[in-house]
Parts: structure tokens; C-alpha cells; sequence
């Protein structure tokens, strides 16, 4: 097991872009969807991920567009990441027809296969099987597509987690398991699930390696995943990444997170990434008004992705069954 440092910048201009690009888009669609509940502007239900920002940024900008990805319910960020159009991602999450499943999935199951996003599930560590699975058959067809699967900490408790990580380190095959960990399982500390302090230990077991990086920090953790992703896609097998972070919001829209100490939240917020990724952006010779152009933007992009999604109508009842089957197969009821 690795412990990373955060380390010299040394990406390009145009990569620390994307980077805070992806990362400010990101905050507004969670910040936007969060306050449209609160309002009664619309009713749904998110799991948001405010304060892991850099990992999809960083996944994001390390994966090829054919590359395929396998998330959670707090999953929203990875979308925006692999570059899911926001009114698919809106559209699901408010249950129109312009979602990514049409207004059927809901933000558990957003799925878009044209952009490599294969699943999304709210059973804890149920991703890890189907994404080696998918890894197997990508072996299998012998091209050189890699599959990334995220989730939390307590996923990493399931026997889901610790089968698959087993096979695909036995088969080397070409994933990633990328471990956001914020150490939070819903309402539970880390530390009363876990005897160990490291989930990338987890990999010592299974002969494979594991790596724990600074999930804050968006340029260190590109590093890691990139170097997981090119190990992947060259044949030398999978990779446990565990990105060390902090969820700012409770575990569903609604919760109030009591249940963080006010002590670890003042203290976390010192290392909120959208607080200090600017700051390196600064030091790395963008301007304040470039950056705060960046975050209109997103800011922006959002809104009127929100506004498209509203003037959108709800799914047709006649769309009840299609996609749901396989193809050519409708079932009826007498
Ligand atoms: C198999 C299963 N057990 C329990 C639950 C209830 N549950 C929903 S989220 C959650 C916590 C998961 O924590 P973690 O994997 O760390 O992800 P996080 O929510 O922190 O991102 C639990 C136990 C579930 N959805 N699936």
C-alpha cells in the first residue's frame, strides 16, 4: 500500500481546466438540485456528494470516452464526469422523459450506455460484480476498454467487494476499483466498521495494489487513477484506489447530519476542494476572473439544463415497458 503526496502541479493549463470545469459543475447540479427540494420546487430524493468534487474530476479527465464506469446513488458527479449531458442526468433525477432512462431510473439507476455509464445502483457494493464482470468480457473481446467501478467506504465491507476484487485480481483483469471514501457509511463513522485505517489495505489480501490518495486534491488524484487506468489497459490488472474525502450534506437530501461532530466538520471545511483547488489554480497562474468565468458557467449550464428538464413532459404511459426487456419482448396482462 502507497500513501501518496499531493505534490508539484505539473499538469497543463488545459487539463487544470477541465479539472475545475468538471469539478464546478459538479457542485451547482448537487447545490441546484438540493435547493430546488428544499424550495418545493420539485419533489425527489439525491444522495448528494458536496466535497468530493476532485475524484469524478479527476476519473473524468484520466478515462478514455469509450472507457466504461459502474456508480452508486451518490453517483451524480461520476455522470457529470463521463460526460453524461446534464438534462439526461436532471431529466432522470426529476423523472421526465428527457432522463437518461426516460424518467424511469430515477438518480438510483441512471444509466448511458452511449457514454460508458453501464450502471448505477442503490445496493451497496452490488457494482463491484457487475463491473468485473464487465472487465472479464472486455478481456474477452481482447480490446483495450478499461472498466471503473466507485463507491464508499462501507461497500468495501460486502461480500460483493471482496469477491469480485478477488477475481479480477486473479484474472488480472482491466478495472478499477475506485473507493470514495468519505468517511462516512450513511449515519456511521469509519472507524466503527473498520478495524484497519487504510480500505486500500483490502488489496494486500487479494495480491493485487492499493493505494490511498489525497481525494481532495484533484491533480494527485488523477495521478493515481490515471496510473491505475494505464496499468489496467496494458494487461497488468486491477487496481484498489481508495480517495480519502468528506461528504459536506447528510446522506440523503432531507437528513440533517447531526450525527458529523461540528468539530471534524470545521475542520474538514478547511480542505473542502472547492476551496483549495482555487487557491493552487491561483498559484498556478490563472486569474480570479478566470476562474470565477469558469464557475458561471457551470453555474449556468446547470440553470438552464433545470429549466429544459421542467419544460419537459413526464414519461409516457405507453414508454412503461419498453427498455425494460429484452429487446422484442413486451409483456402483457390480461
Ligand atoms: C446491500 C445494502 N445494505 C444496506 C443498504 C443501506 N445503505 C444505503 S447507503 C448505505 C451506506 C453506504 O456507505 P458507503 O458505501 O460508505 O457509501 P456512501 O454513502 O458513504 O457514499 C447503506 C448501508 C443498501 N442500500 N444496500
Amino acid at each position: 500500500m502507497t500513501v501518496t503526496d499531493t505534490g508539484a502541479v505539473g499538469l497543463g493549463r488545459d487539463q487544470l481546466t477541465t479539472l475545475y470545469e468538471t469539478m464546478c459543475t459538479a457542485a451547482a447540479l448537487d447545490t441546484r438540485l438540493l435547493n430546488g427540494i428544499k424550495r418545493g420546487e420539485f419533489a425527489t430524493v439525491t444522495w448528494p456528494s458536496r466535497g468530493q468534487e476532485a475524484i469524478p474530476a479527476a476519473l473524468g479527465l484520466a478515462l478514455r470516452p469509450d472507457d466504461r464506469l459502474v456508480t452508486t446513488y451518490r453517483g451524480l458527479h461520476d455522470h457529470v464526469a463521463k460526460g453524461v449531458p446534464l438534462t439526461e442526468i436532471i431529466g432522470e433525477v426529476l423523472g421526465t422523459s428527457v432522463g437518461a432512462s426516460k424518467g424511469k431510473g430515477g438518480t438510483m439507476h441512471i444509466s448511458d450506455p452511449a457514454h460508458g455509464v453501464m450502471m448505477t445502483t442503490g445496493i451497496v457494493g452490488s457494482g463491484v460484480p457487475v463491473a468485473v464482470g464487465l472487465a472479464l468480457a472486455a478481456q474477452k473481446q481482447g480490446g483495450d476498454r478499461v472498466t471503473v467501478v466507485t463507491f464508499g467506504d462501507g461497500a468495501t465491507n460486502t461480500g460483493s467487494f471482496h469477491e469480485g476484487v478477488n477475481l479480477a485480481a486473479t484474472w488480472k483483469l482491466p478495472v478499477v476499483f475506485l473507493c470514495q471514501n468519505n468517511l462516512y457509511a450513511e449515519m456511521t463513522p469509519v472507524e466503527e466498521t473498520m478495524a484497519i485505517q487504510h480500505v486500500a489495505d483490502r488489496a494486500i489480501g487479494v495480491g493485487m495494489v492499493g493505494v490511498t490518495v489525497d481525494g481532495n486534491d484533484p491533480v494527485a488524484t488523477y495521478r493515481v487513477i490515471k496510473e491505475a487506468v494505464d496499468r489496467a489497459r496494458a494487461g497488468g490488472g486491477p487496481t484498489l484506489v481508495e480517495a480519502v474525502t468528506f461528504r459536506f450534506e447528510g446522506h440523503y437530501a432531507g437528513d440533517s447530519a447531526k450525527y458529523i461532530p461540528a468539530e471534524q466538520l470545521a475542520e474538514m471545511r478547511e480542505y473542502d476542494p472547492m476551496v483549495t483547488f482555487p487557491v493552487t489554480l491561483l498559484d498556478s497562474g490563472f486569474t480570479r476572473a478566470e476562474l470565477d468565468a469558469i464557475k458561471a458557467a457551470a453555474e449556468q449550464a446547470v440553470e438552464e439544463a433545470v429549466r429544459t428538464v421542467l419544460a419537459a413532459p413526464a414519461p409516457d404511459l405507453a414508454e412503461i415497458q419498453l427498455d425494460v426487456y429484452a429487446d422484442g419482448l413486451v409483456v402483457t396482462h390480461d
